[in-house]
């Protein structure tokens, strides 16, 4: 059996995800997907009515997102609906307690995707964020992009998508993207303190709640002529030149060469 990529505690109701793959900068492989829908599985039946998602103390990388290197070459949607990120990122939002992430580390891309995704984000200073796509070519999807601008004011869910640059703590702090800006030697206790009131009420009011709320953020009508046409234009973008090369150099750690074809 593969080795385990996440570690995971539950007690007094909080069920706690770690992240424990520093080789490969917690990149969010389908191996360690995988083992975090089984954890969201096992905290139902347990009872947990809160969960923490983290990376193990004092890590440079929270995680570097997708696992680039189980992105399809080309010809294929990189971000279908059984990508394991797009998996990953509903199991979260139907999970049936808040989810909140404690982040100390860079997040890139997909996992930037998965912690806007969480229900509230506790991040150290020194944590940043960037949203990647542009930089590898990748047509990001609907409901990714809807990740972004439910959580983010468009300017700023722009800036991050169009640069691809990483956007500190602090400044999404005051956007209010994210909950809270701590120290690292206070976060942990911060968030257990906050996952412990959340714990202490009433677990159907909350969950229903975070459901109702999944609904109405969802709740834009895309009709289907329009569905189609988004579908399209990705398509162009998965069968272009550029999204090969992004790929492609990623593997070479060399920069890409982009022709906008
Ligand atoms: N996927 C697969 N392998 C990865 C990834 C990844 N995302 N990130 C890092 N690795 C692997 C590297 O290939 C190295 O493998 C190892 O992790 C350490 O990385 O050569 P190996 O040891 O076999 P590295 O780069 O040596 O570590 P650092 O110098 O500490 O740099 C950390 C960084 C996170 C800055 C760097 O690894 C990096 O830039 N990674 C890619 C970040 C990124 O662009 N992620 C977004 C991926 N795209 C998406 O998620 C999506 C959905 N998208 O639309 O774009």
């Amino acid at each position: 059996q593969a080795p385990s990529l996440i570690l995971t505690e539950v007690s007094n109701g909080i069920g706690t995800i770690t992240l424990h793959h520093e080789a490969k900068r917690n990149a969010l492989s389908e191996h360690m997907v995988q083992e975090m829908i089984q954890a969201f599985d096992q905290f139902k039946q347990a009872g947990v009515r809160v969960a923490i998602l983290r990376a193990l103390p004092g890590v440079k990388v929270w995680s570097a997102g997708h696992d680039v290197t189980e992105l399809p070459a080309g010809g294929h949607d990189p971000l279908s609906w059984q990508d394991s990120l797009r998996t990953l990122i509903r199991e979260v939002e139907i999970f049936p307690g808040p989810v909140v992430a404690l982040i100390e580390g860079g997040v890139w891309g997909g996992a930037c995707e998965l912690v806007f995704a969480c229900d509230m984000v506790v991040a150290t200073p020194e944590a940043t964020f960037a949203a990647t796509p542009a930089k590898l070519g990748v047509p990001y999807n609907v409901t990714g992009l809807l990740t972004f601008l439910n959580v983010a004011p468009p300017h700023i869910a722009k800036e991050m998508l169009f640069t691809g640059r990483p956007m500190t703590a602090a400044r999404l702090e005051r956007q209010g993207v994210i909950n809270g800006v701590v120290p690292a030697e206070h976060i942990g206790a911060h968030v257990f303190e906050m996952a412990r009131t959340i714990a202490q009420n009433a677990p159907l009011a909350v969950s229903v709640m975070k459901e109702q709320l999944r609904i109405l953020a969802g709740a834009n009508a895309v009709s289907p002529g329009d569905f189609e046409r988004i579908q399209s234009l990705r398509r162009v973008v998965y069968n272009s030149h550029d999204y090969a090369e992004g790929i492609q150099a990623f593997k070479e750690k060399r920069l890409p060469h982009y022709h906008g074809e």
